[in-house]
């Protein structure tokens, strides 16, 4: 099989927080992600704002940004099979409200803001996300 990917996840401010990161990360080892590389880190504001940038015209940008660089995160490059669509399905629906049971937005999230984890949504995208904080 060649279809292995690596995806960026990110454990967001709130989970953090309430120190979830042990959690969540045994989430992902049971599904059968490897976690490549891993970090704690403390985002600026600007370096949030580059990262959303796709979200640049959104109504939520602003706040969104605030957020992400408002305290820790953990940001993990994640690896197997179909990594990217495997991270989507088990974080859940954006809004934790409409998250499906057993999903991490589910269990962890505590609202469309503070959904508790990030994951590349493209094969695209999770090469240039995990370029954005591994790169170096
Ligand atoms: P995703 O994280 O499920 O890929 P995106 O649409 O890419 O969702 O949005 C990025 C992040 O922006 C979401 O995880 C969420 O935290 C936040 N967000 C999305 N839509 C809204 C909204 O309508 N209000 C407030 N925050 C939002
Ligand atoms: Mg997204």
């Amino acid at each position: 099989m060649s279809n292995i990917e690596q995806t960026l996840s990110i454990i967001k401010p709130d989970a953090v927080e309430r120190d979830l990161q042990d959690q969540i990360k045994s989430e992902f080892l049971k599904k059968g992600f490897e976690i490549i590389k891993e970090k704690k880190i403390h985002i600026s504001k600007e370096e949030a704002e580059k990262f959303y940038k796709v979200h640049e015209t959104k109504p939520f940008y602003n706040d969104l940004c605030n957020y992400l660089s408002s305290g820790p995160i953990v940001v993990m490059a994640l690896q197997k099979r179909n990594a990217v669509i495997d991270n989507r399905n088990l974080m859940g629906a954006t809004n934790p409200k409409d998250a499906d049971e057993g999903t991490l937005r589910k269990k962890y999230g505590i609202s469309i803001d503070k959904n508790s984890v990030h994951g590349s949504d493209s094969i695209e995208n999770a090469k240039i996300e995990l370029d954005f904080f591994f790169k170096d």
